[in-house]
């Protein structure tokens, strides 16, 4: 086996730049373990931005992907395969949906939301071809394709990769009065926004904000489409964090968790008023719907649910932030969050670093990454047990007190 040190230099000798990871390296996962090549045991308090709610290899998962693996992974769309069906009724019963669109990636399933959004404003509202709009909320991230990083408002994710998509408008995040106004555009076909907004730094909006969205959609004719991706499948303390308000978006996308950090699998849910509208032939992917994506999507979201994960993270989130309110150290600015979504945000000029915060974490066991410089992002997997997260937290206030 590799050191860690052999794994990093050979990364940055043959591999792209596009990321600057903490310098640790993980070569065996379990739960809320990791470790590195050298054995040293950490605890994941990042879930790979919540891809992995189940657990490291949840056994379940685990199983159903070796099963499938070994009879039949992919057929294409070319052909029927005998797992799509059963997976397409189970995920539609699931979220109370007619239809599901199975994509891969979280993007794809922003692309593929985007799509049906526009191709419904032109079928159904009767917006003029080639001028649909969708609306983003300022501070947004659904991905890096071209369409993503036109709505974003993010330089970093923005800057020289122009030109950009049309036709997609910004206001800001948790602003109603903004939302009714821009709505009011006849072009408008959609609204995409994340319940929170996760690499924005966890913005928890005002409660009833998602309420307003939907009803100022609804009396627009504009549809919601929730960017469930991160926030989705018991991250925040409900199975989506659209439950909190009880608002039931037009298009719902998932992905992440969706394979419990398995394989990536996204999906787009929507009734058929919206999704009869592609075709056969005007859309779809390589891999959207292989009976192995939807094996282990199934084993997936039987874990969320028999194990009661959403829960859990209700009752875990709420541990957890009680415990930071406590910790006085100047540098804090605040702990928010919801379910096991959470962040604490840096002084900007307290003199703190979250970046070296996080780098005493890892010293001392634990792992998180800062976002936007002063906001360290904490969501362990939700199947982390009281016990397990006290020590946890026990790391944390230790590492936080060393830079009072
Ligand atoms: C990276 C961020 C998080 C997402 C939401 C769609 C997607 C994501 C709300 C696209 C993806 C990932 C991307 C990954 C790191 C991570 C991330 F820091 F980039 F922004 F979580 F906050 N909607 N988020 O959060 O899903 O295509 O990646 O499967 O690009 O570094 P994807």
């Amino acid at each position: 086996m590799l050191s860690s040190q052999d794994s990093i230099d050979l990364e940055d000798t043959f591999g792209a730049r596009n990321y600057k990871p903490l310098p640790v390296v993980l070569s065996r996962g379990e739960g809320i373990h990791v470790w590195d090549p050298e054995g040293n045991h950490y605890l994941d308090f990042l879930s790979a931005y919540s891809a992995v709610n189940q657990g490291h290899c949840h056994p379940k998962i685990i199983k159903a992907l070796c099963e499938q693996a070994e009879k039949l992974t992919l057929t294409s769309r070319a052909f029927h395969n005998d797992v799509l069906g059963e997976y397409a009724k189970y995920i539609c019963e699931y979220f109370g949906y007619d239809r599901v669109l199975p994509m891969n990636t979280g993007v794809e399933g922003g692309e593929t939301a985007v799509k049906l959004c526009r191709r419904w404003g032109y079928d159904k509202k009767k917006i003029p071809d080639g001028s649909a709009k969708v609306v983003f909320a300022k501070g947004n991230f659904w991905g890096r394709t071209l369409a993503a990083i036109s709505s974003s408002t993010d330089p970093t994710c923005r800057a020289r990769f122009g030109p950009y998509m049309p036709g997609f408008e910004l206001i800001p995040y948790n602003d109603a009065a903004a939302l009714d106004n821009a709505l009011q555009d006849k072009h408008v076909a959609g609204f995409m926004v994340e319940p929170i907004q996760g690499e924005a730094g966890v913005k928890v909006p005002d409660d009833g904000y998602l309420k307003a969205v939907r009803d100022l959609c609804s009396k627009h004719n504009v549809l919601f489409i929730a960017d469930e991706v991160q926030t989705g499948l018991g991250r925040t303390g409900k199975r989506l964090a659209c439950d909190h308000e009880g608002v039931r978006p037009d298009i719902l996308i998932l992905g992440k968790a969706l394979s419990g950090g398995v394989l990536p699998v996204s999906a787009v849910l929507a009734d058929d008023d919206i999704m009869l509208n592609i075709s056969p032939g005007e859309h779809g992917s390589t891999y959207g719907g292989n009976p192995l994506a939807c094996r282990v999507a199934i084993a997936a979201l039987e874990v969320l649910e028999d194990e009661k994960l959403a829960d859990n993270a209700l009752k875990l989130g709420s541990v957890f932030r009680e415990a930071l309110a406590e910790v006085q150290v100047s540098w804090i600015k605040e702990v928010r969050g919801k379910g096991l979504l959470n962040a604490v945000e840096v002084e900007p000029d307290a003199g703190v670093s979250a970046w070296d915060v996080c780098l005493a974490l890892k010293e001392n066991g634990l792992l998180a990454k800062p976002t936007h410089d002063t906001i360290i992002r904490f969501a362990p997997p939700l199947v982390i047990k009281e016990d397990e997260l006290r020590q946890g937290l026990d790391i944390i206030k230790a590492t936080f007190r060393k830079f009072a």
